[in-house]
């Protein structure tokens, strides 16, 4: 008999369907409203989260396999290059919590090194979490595997789950570089967010893209195939499905440039004509060359974004980079409070 046992010390026999604890995330009609309100202000935008519906993720899997976007494989080639020294920085017996898990693959390599006894997927797509538990399961049968679906972009609480194995600390994995397409400032609240999970022992472990030359940086965001492009216009379909707007993206040019002031690739849609679009039960003129910004992906340098951690309150701070110096990978834990 285990089930007095805490989820994460049974038995692994005993766990079946994955386990998901949906967050009251999705306030459908505040997304929608902030989409219409971000396309009819002046300048238009788009939040980068609108990216990623069926399509848009299948484009964003292909981004990461073009020769000209470094950031996926070069922190790849960190983590198979530094694995043990990284590892030697996080607890062992810990719960692992895989902030917006996508398919879980970069995680699932930490579970054995990291010696993980719980591993906790983040994500707001359920069905993403339902098929990345699962695998997760099959491939690591003595882990306990729950999952959270939640919009972790605002302050979140991950205590009650956490405070279900309470002796396991948390290692926060945020990989990728998404933190670079928040704000500095909603970075900060991110970081923030995390930090208040963290003492002891806990840990954040996270990617984040580095400064480096511009036409390399430029050219990651507009490949010569036109795959981020197609990924960037993709966005407008998003939108006329979403809103019953009328965006015809062959009528928008993907410009992406790296701004050197705000140390950040811009992404935006520039109308290639003056036309009317319609927004649901709005109409908005776009003019020639006017555009709707879509994305900013920052780039940070160590000392940047050690100061950025440290604002947030983490202390006991590492990093790894590849020899070229593009991407570094961050290990922080709580600081002093
Ligand atoms: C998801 N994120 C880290 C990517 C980036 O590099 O900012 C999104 C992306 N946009 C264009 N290419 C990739």
């Amino acid at each position: 008999m285990n089930s007095n046992k805490p989820e994460c010390e049974r038995d692994a026999e005993t766990i079946r369907a994955p386990r998901l604890i949906i967050d009251a995330v999705d306030d459908h009609g505040a997304q929608l409203a902030e989409l219409r309100d971000g396309l009819l202000s002046r300048p238009a935008r788009i939040a980068p989260k609108f990216f990623y519906d069926e399509q848009g993720c299948a484009l964003y899997g292909a981004i990461c396999a073009l020769s000209e976007y470094y950031p996926t494989r070069t922190e790849i080639q960190i983590y198979e290059r530094c694995r043990r020294p990284i590892a030697a920085q996080l607890p062992p017996d810990g719960q692992w919590i895989d902030l917006g898990c996508g398919d879980g693959a970069k995680a699932r390599d930490w579970l054995g090194p990291a010696r993980v006894r719980r591993y906790i997927g983040v994500d707001f797509a359920a069905d993403w979490l339902k098929t990345t538990l699962s695998i997760t399961e099959q491939q690591f049968p003595g882990v306990d595997c729950l999952g959270v679906v939640t919009d972790f972009t605002r302050p979140f609480h991950l205590h009650p789950v956490l405070n279900d194995c309470p002796d396991a600390p948390p290692i926060f994995f945020y990989p990728g570089s998404s933190i670079g397409n928040f704000t500095p400032e909603d970075a900060l609240s991110l970081l923030r967010s995390i930090r208040n999970h963290l003492d002891g022992d806990g840990r954040l472990l996270i990617g984040v893209d580095l400064v480096k030359d511009t036409a390399t940086v430029e050219a990651a965001y507009d490949d010569a195939l036109g795959v981020t492009a197609a990924f960037n216009r993709n966005v407008l379909r998003v939108a006329n499905r979403l809103l019953d707007a009328d965006f015809e993206p062959h009528r928008f040019d993907h410009r992406a440039f790296f701004n050197a002031t705000e140390s950040r690739i811009e992404m935006h849609l520039a109308a290639s004509q003056g036309h009317d679009v319609r927004i649901g039960e709005h109409r908005r003129r776009f003019e020639a060359g006017e555009t709707i910004v879509t994305e900013y992906s920052y780039k940070y340098t160590p000392e940047r974004f050690c100061a950025l951690l440290a604002e947030a309150g983490y202390g006991n701070m590492h990093y790894w980079t590849d020899e070229r110096g593009w991407f570094g990978v961050f290990v922080a834990g709580a600081g002093s409070d």
